[in-house]
């Protein structure tokens, strides 16, 4: 809420009070009030302080504390003088309030001003204000949303596009197997039908044709009837969205991952307990092993990148359309979370993953003494480092693949559009 002053009304005058002896005595100069030679002090006098020794107003204040007059008015003096130089420094601070909001007026309305030029010409130049700069800020942002949102939309129609394609192609290529097959059929029916009425000689002698005849008759139609049964013949294109606005077609969606962390923190061991549920003693990874998990009506393909030091620079060229980052931590190896900060620090500053979801997985939790995901949090500041970007931390042990799937629900539950395919 903006302060306001109270301000005086333009009536309000400022008037003095004039409780003083009722009238000048008779030897009062015209024009003058009488010295009285003393002030009351009572505060019931106030309004009539003057003490005359001449006239009745005396006898009112008797027995009264009074104060000689020449010093009352001289004190009434100082406290004027010191109340004009207060009113002196609040006009001055007025005005100088006054003249900053007349620049900050100016600062957001922005306006024109005269500069000179290399050759001392003097012209105009136009100066953006505050409001000019906000709204161009804005109009950048929405540029830029609306250039992201055609670019998604593009991406999605090519999908589309391509699935729409390729099962035309697919289609197409069943109507003419058909078509032959068909043809097939009724060139056999027609060769039985005349074999039937011939002789029993020829029929005899055609007996080994019609029986490969048949042969392969029964072979088509057994594949047939196994492709009919695989096949569901439905016009439908089912769409579904990922929440960047990515679309899927299917019933499967595809997620893109890519795992990072440092050299044994267990992303290998969490790519191979996810894919085939069992442990296998991993060998240090050298490029990249890439799985594909299907959990659910997911399916993660998972790049596992080396996290030795000479290969995190190449982290980088796996970033592309990656929807989501598993960045994985080594709890009990509390030497090194300070090397995963910085790691994770340098991710979150790369374009490319801007959107990104990020899983960090604590693992080796089954570890004695491992750092729990609470201390962890608090240890890389992972409130603070994360700040506007949809994150979790999940403990887990890849070795039993504790906590494994529950890192992939929360990846799914932010990845899919809501309502849009039920990942319960
Ligand atoms: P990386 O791919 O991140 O480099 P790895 O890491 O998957 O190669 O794992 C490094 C070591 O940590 C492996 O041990 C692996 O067995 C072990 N490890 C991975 N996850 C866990 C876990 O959750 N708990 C425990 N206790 N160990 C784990 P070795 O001995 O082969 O180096
Ligand atoms: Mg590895």
């Amino acid at each position: 809420m903006r302060m306001r002053l109270t301000l005086l009304p333009c009536t309000a005058r400022f008037v003095p009070h004039t409780c003083v002896p009722s009238a000048p005595s008779s030897h009062t100069p015209p024009g003058h009030w009488p010295n009285t030679g003393f002030v009351c002090l009572e505060d019931g006098c106030q309004p009539g302080p003057l003490m005359c020794c001449v006239c009745k107003e005396y006898g009112k204040h008797q027995g009264h504390k009074h104060t000689v007059l020449e010093a009352e008015a001289n004190q009434i003096r100082a406290s004027i003088l010191d109340m004009a130089h207060c009113i002196r420094t609040f006009t001055e601070e007025v005005s100088e309030y006054s003249r900053k909001l007349v620049g900050i007026v100016q600062q957001i309305e922005g306006g024109e001003q005269i500069v000179e030029d290399s050759m001392g010409m003097a012209h105009t130049e136009h100066v953006p204000g505050a409001a000019e700069s906000a709204r161009s800020c804005v109009r950048a942002y929405f540029a830029d949303l609306h250039e992201t949102l055609c670019r998604q939309e593009e991406m999605a129609l090519s999908v589309v596009d391509a699935h729409v394609r390729e099962r035309l192609i697919w289609l197409r290529q069943q109507q003419e197997d058909m078509t032959i097959l068909l043809s097939q059929v009724s060139t056999a029916c027609l060769h039985c039908e005349k074999t039937l009425q011939q002789d029993d000689c020829r029929v005899v002698l055609a007996k080994q044709e019609i029986n490969r005849l048949l042969e392969t008759l029964q072979k088509q139609q057994q594949q047939f009837t196994e492709l009919a049964d695989h096949i569901q013949l439905d016009a439908g294109i089912p769409v579904t969205f990922t929440k960047d606005n990515r679309v899927h077609i299917g019933p499967k969606m595809e997620i893109r991952v890519v795992t990072l962390g440092l050299d044994g923190a267990g992303k290998t061991t969490i790519l191979f307990k996810l894919k085939q549920d069992e442990f296998m003693q991993p060998i240090p990874t050298i490029g990249f092993n890439v799985e594909t998990v299907e959990y659910k009506n997911l399916k993660f393909t998972i790049w596992d990148v080396g996290g030795k030091h000479k290969l995190r620079p190449l982290w980088k060229h796996y970033y592309l359309n990656t929807q989501a980052v598993v960045f994985v931590i080594d709890s009990c190896h509390r030497d090194r979370l300070m090397e995963s900060h910085s790691e994770l620090a340098k991710l979150l500053t790369e374009k490319e993953l801007r959107d990104a979801l990020l899983l960090i997985f604590a693992n080796k939790q089954d570890v004695p003494g491992a750092v729990s995901v609470e201390e962890m949090t608090e240890l890389l500041s992972l409130h603070k480092l994360c700040c506007g970007r949809s994150w979790h931390i999940q403990g887990c042990d890849a070795r039993s693949g504790m906590g494994l799937h529950e890192g992939l629900d929360w990846l799914s539950r932010q990845l899919v559009a809501a309502g849009v395919l039920d990942v319960a």
